[in-house]
């Protein structure tokens, strides 16, 4: 029987990103981008809807509040670019807002086929819309939007949910002044953040009761073991969520439960662990009102609005490019 058979078509990209990280000497960790397959994009909707976590909820009631005071504050024609735009089903109150006024362009860049065409399928029926998808990594997706832009339209790039946290601090400063530089000036922004918030708010957040953080962090041991044909014993790790106090981040860490070696072999290699060794899965920034506009004037943007939610400390940020 052919227990661990190598799938057919490898993601070679995938399996150097996962050597790189097991192998690494001091913290092993995989990139954050791998734990949206399929099934980890189905668990993160499920954890949308946890009240232990309120960040997507406080996201889409932001956008839907102010959708007519942010169309106000661009200025038409817009074309609307959305990095990383999921199931589409949050910017809908946006496009609608849009397209009352005149017709808009909606160009969603994400990696993931699947919410893609979901994403167009959800947003179609919207009346003055045309949508052009982009499966693309956010930058390589961004520029190509940007070519097809037509002489006159203004330019609003989309980047809500707090994606940002992933990036740590440099790395979400040197992404900013990415997209700047695709910008015109006067082409804007719309960055929603997630804000600072208790230490025990945010474990409770991002190790829930029910565990479905916990499914979808060790899910990315579970594609491994599908698209590499690896055997790690999901049993054998356990779900960690953990404050760092000096990056203001949580972060998502997959724990090993006993000494134990794992083999990949479309990867081909084997990786030890030593007892209550972790591999570090993700990190989630956390902000205030002025890191925000600190880091939006760094990359070039000025900062126009920010609005606050009541419920859930996050905030969506309306930046200008200068
Ligand atoms: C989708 C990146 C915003 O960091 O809060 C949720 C992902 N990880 N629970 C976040 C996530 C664990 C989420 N983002």
């Amino acid at each position: 029987m052919l227990v661990h058979a190598i799938p057919a078509n490898i993601n070679y990209e995938f399996a150097a990103d996962v050597r790189a990280g097991l192998t690494r000497e001091h913290q092993k960790e995989l990139p954050s981008k791998y734990l949206y397959d399929d099934v980890g994009s189905a668990l993160f909707e499920v954890i949308s809807h946890l009240p232990e976590y309120g960040l997507t909820r406080a996201d889409e009631r932001l956008l839907r509040r102010h959708s007519r005071e942010i169309v106000d504050r661009v200025k038409g024609p817009v074309a609307v670019a959305e990095l990383g735009s999921g199931s589409g089903r949050k910017t809908r109150w946006l496009l609608e807002a849009f397209c009352r006024r005149q017709r808009t362009s909606y160009y969603p860049v994400e990696i993931s086929h699947s919410a893609l065409v979901m994403c167009e399928r959800e947003l179609s029926d919207i009346d003055a819309i045309s949508i052009v998808g982009f499966e693309r990594e956010y930058l390589e997706g961004l520029l190509e939007v940007a070519a097809y832009r037509k002489s006159g339209e203004h330019l609003l790039v989309l980047f809500l949910g707090s994606t940002i946290g992933n990036f740590d601090r440099m790395a979400g400063l040197k992404f900013l002044s990415g997209v700047r530089r695709i910008l015109k000036p006067g082409d804007s922004l719309l960055l929603g953040t997630d804000l600072e918030k208790s230490s025990s708010e945010l474990i409770r957040a991002y190790d829930d009761e029910l565990g479905v953080t916990a499914a979808f962090n060790l899910n990315l041991l579970a594609r491994i073991n599908r698209e590499l044909a690896a055997d790690f014993d999901l049993a054998q790790f356990k779900h960690v969520a953990r404050i760092n106090d000096e990056a203001r981040s949580v972060e998502m860490h997959l724990r090993s439960k006993r000494p134990q070696k794992v083999h990949i072999r479309a990867a081909q290699v084997v990786v030890e662990f030593g007892q209550d060794e972790t591999i570090w899965t993700e990190s989630s920034h956390k902000y205030s009102l002025d890191d925000v506009c600190e880091m939006a004037r760094t990359a070039g943007f000025r900062c126009e609005v920010q609005w606050m939610d009541e419920q859930w400390p996050f905030a969506e940020n309306l930046l200008v490019a200068v």
